[in-house]
């Protein structure tokens, strides 16, 4: 008999055909994310879980005991979504798809960093609304990106693919808050400077770009306090979770112009984006976009598959957080 699997959203095509070859799966055709009852039923009725960052599995839709689920295998790296202590209270192996969207996730950052600082999104709405009335000296100037500072949060795998394309593609100069130390090749290479707190990173760069993970232990790390520390001039690129950042002290600083503008891919409250920030010029808003290229989204279901053939086979599963 086959493992039963959910598979909570339509995942690419080549991934859903292989997981129908090797699974007994039933796909959640709807395209809107499983109902919490509807999610607490699929701990009874399936081996596996299959689920996004679209779904939201607090402790509230696990069941009280062990039930059927034996494994929840998240597609993509950020698993704060999922309750993991609940998931290891219940013997539930959790599974995330590192590595594979590393490469997209730091081209986005850079994206948002030179889209928000040259002023593309703002350019490309005023022609389109045939408002441009022809090339002068200031129209739409910018800041330059080339040879500033980058402030990383985060020294991860993405952390340091944006650090290293902003280093030797735009020669801009690193500095990091990570909480454990970072101190290797690739590292010291870029001359990328770790600072003793977050607070120094802040005050020193032009960019700060975030790469750590969401969930409580980094709610709300950029508040209405540290946003003040940032320079007047600088922009806040966000491609890690929306609640990493206090959203309503971001709207406020960007409004009163305490910083320059910001770069978001990621919101608190997905899908929603509050009607103040869209009013705002100075950002850039893409709807949670960071992977999402053809090849790394086949790439994350082809993990998801490995880890799901690995731990009903019985080897060790090679992506387990919990
Ligand atoms: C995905 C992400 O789009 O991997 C992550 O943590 O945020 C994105 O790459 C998302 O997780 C899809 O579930």
């Amino acid at each position: 008999m086959k493992p039963r699997l959910i598979v909570t959203r339509r995942w690419p095509a080549a991934v859903e055909a292989i997981l129908a070859e090797r699974f007994d799966t039933t796909l959640n055709a709807s395209d809107t994310p499983l109902s919490p009852a509807a999610m607490t039923s699929a701990f009874a009725d399936f081996d596996a879980i299959l689920a996004t960052v679209s779904d939201r599995l607090p402790v509230a839709v696990f069941p009280d005991s062990a039930a059927r689920t034996r494994i929840i295998a998240n597609f993509g790296v950020g698993f704060s979504h999922i309750d993991v202590a609940a998931a290891r209270d219940r013997d539930i192996v959790v599974t995330n798809t590192p590595g594979v969207l590393t490469d997209c996730t730091a081209d986005l950052a850079l994206s948002l960093m030179l889209a928000v600082a040259r002023r593309t999104g703002e350019g490309e709405r005023q022609l389109r609304a045939g408002e441009w009335r022809g090339w002068s000296p200031t129209h739409m100037a910018g800041a330059k990106v080339s040879g500033k500072t980058l402030g990383v949060v985060g020294m991860g795998r993405i952390g340091k693919a944006t650090a290293r394309r902003a280093h030797f593609g735009f020669g801009m100069k690193i500095v990091f808050f990570n909480r454990s130390p970072v101190d290797d090749d690739e590292t010291r290479a870029m001359g990328a400077v770790q600072m003793p707190n977050l607070e120094d990173v802040l005050a020193t760069s032009d960019f700060v770009s975030l790469h750590c993970p969401g969930g409580a232990e980094n709610r709300h790390l950029i508040d209405a306090r540290r946003l003040r520390l940032m320079k007047a001039g600088a922009f806040l690129i966000n491609t890690a979770r929306g609640d990493v950042v206090d959203q309503d002290a971001l709207i406020g600083a960007l409004e009163r112009r305490e910083i320059a503008g910001a770069g978001l891919d990621v919101f608190a409250e997905e899908p929603a984006v509050p009607e103040a920030l869209k009013r705002l010029e100075n950002v850039v808003l893409l709807p949670h976009l960071g992977s999402a290229t053809e090849e790394t989204r086949v790439a994350m279901g082809m993990k998801v598959v490995e880890n799901l053939t690995a731990f009903f086979e019985g080897r060790p599963v090679p992506d387990r957080v919990a």
